[in-house]
């Protein structure tokens, strides 16, 4: 326990910070060489992607980026989470370098290291070669060994820049929400026994991705995943509503953080998937289950799970239609999914070194008024969760920091653009940026380290 009290400030090393990915930001999808991406290809299938809207030009980050580290640095922003386009790099997944993709990141790099905004870089945020796809994408291990090369790249080359790193971002959204449901790249609808091994090959690339970090990042390097694990909230904070929420919280991440954290799959795990059970090759688990410096959760809702009757470990609670939530239907508003995601990872898997990698709320109407935006939901939302940090923090788990989704509003997937998330307004028109009355918040918040 430390002695942290409701209003005193976060610890002087707790690090605030804002993310963003390759996809959804930088546009220029087709220029100096880029390949392809599933996103690429999906975006321009009928009926995918909310008013059909494209990656082509997004925040036009690609020729704006010194631009945009300007107003990050003006904001008092520090430090930034960002993806790198494995297809700017190898525009078939393998096979020949493009010059122009290492050319490109050396630029932006420097561009922050002149604004003083330290990077913390993500492998792998969902901009899988199209290449890589036709021949059988997350389904298949030539992926794994693309990565494992294309890892090897980004480490040895930037291993100056960058000493933040990130395997991989949210697997079961590019596996099982890619692959099962169908709803993002490249959509298809596969059985859960290939679903479940598209969960083991990317849990394959994270061990890769942290293998490369330990081989070529230099001794100063970190690195972690970020998992976007299902999170659950007990309805009342008494010890069994808790230990009903902690069971569902390990069942429900048994075949992602349980899997690394165990080497091996759990049997529980085992037990429900039956015949479903991915194939495994011996050496595997060595690879998956290397230890990491961090972890990072993507936390934006949360489950209410309570104490189960006649003996059930737990009992989930829907939410009833009128619950609050931002525009997208997913996100309903439960702060306290910071408190208890974070405390669970703790305990249940020992973590010693934790970051919320993204928070935040997306809207569809944020009009500019007079210069403007007067998104007084998204200060809220940010409030509240900050003070569940705060609260975690308090009662002493290992949480490091905090990075909020997102810098400037963006390309979000299947939404399309219609859906914002930034503190930072972009007008797809002109693309001209405008800093929300939440990016002034979240500024001063930084700045005096408390909320607000
Ligand atoms: C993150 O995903 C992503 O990392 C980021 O790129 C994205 O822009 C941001 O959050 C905002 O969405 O279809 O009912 O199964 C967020 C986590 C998990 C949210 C899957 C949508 C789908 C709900 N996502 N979820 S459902």
């Amino acid at each position: 326990m430390t002695s942290l009290t409701y209003a005193s400030p976060f610890p002087t090393d707790f690090v605030f910070g804002v993310a963003a990915a390759s996809a959804q930001i930088e546009g220029a999808a087709f220029e100096d060489g880029k390949g392809e991406s599933i996103w690429d290809r999906f975006s321009r299938t009928p009926g995918k992607v909310h008013g059909g809207d494209t990656l082509d030009v997004a925040c036009d980050h690609y020729h704006r980026f010194d631009e945009d580290f300007a107003l990050m640095a003006s904001l008092g922003v520090k430090h930034y989470r960002l993806s790198i386009a494995w297809p700017r790099l190898y525009p078939n997944g393998d096979g020949e370098l493009n010059p122009a993709g290492i050319a490109f990141y050396r630029r932006l790099f420097a561009s922050m290291k002149k604004h003083s905004i330290q990077p913390w870089v993500t492998l792998f945020h969902w901009d899988l070669p199209q290449s890589l796809e036709d021949r059988g994408g997350w389904t298949s291990r030539v992926t794994v060994d693309a990565f494992a090369r294309y890892a090897d790249t980004v480490v040895k080359t930037f291993a100056n820049d960058v000493k933040h790193w990130i395997t991989m971002n949210e697997i079961r959204c590019f596996t099982q929400l890619a692959y099962g449901v169908g709803t993002k790249a490249p959509g298809r609808k596969e059985s859960a026994k290939i679903v479940n091994q598209t969960f083991h090959h990317a849990l394959l690339c994270h061990g890769h991705g942290v293998r490369a970090v330990r081989e070529f990042g230099g001794g100063d390097a970190v690195v972690g995943l970020t998992d976007n694990c299902d999170v659950c909230v007990p309805v009342t904070e008494t010890p069994e509503d808790i230990a009903a929420a902690r069971a569902w919280f390990l069942e429900k991440n048994a075949h992602v953080l349980g899997a690394m954290h165990a080497g091996r799959y759990p049997d529980d795990y085992l037990a429900r998937v039956g015949a479903d059970a991915p194939d495994v090759q011996p050496g595997d688990f060595d690879l998956i289950s290397l230890p990491t410096d961090h972890l990072g959760l993507n936390v934006y809702t949360g489950t209410y799970v309570r104490a189960g009757r006649d003996g059930a470990a737990y009992e989930v609670l829907d939410n009833p239609v009128s619950y609050p939530r931002a525009d997208s239907v997913w996100l309903r508003l439960v702060p306290q999914s910071i408190y208890w995601a974070t405390r669970f990872a703790a305990e249940c898997y020992g973590h010693q070194t934790l970051y919320i990698t993204e928070n935040g709320c997306g809207y569809d109407d944020e009009p500019v008024v007079r210069g403007e935006v007067f998104d007084l939901h998204r200060r809220d939302f940010l409030r509240n969760h900050l003070r569940e940090a705060h609260r975690a923090i308090a009662d002493g788990v290992p949480l490091k920091g905090y990075f909020l989704w997102s810098f400037i509003d963006n390309y979000e997937w299947e939404d399309g653009y219609q859906r914002r998330f930034g503190i930072v307004h972009c007008d797809y028109e002109t693309l001209v940026r405008t800093p929300k009355l939440s990016a002034r918040y979240y500024a001063r918040v930084m700045q005096e380290r408390k909320i607000l």
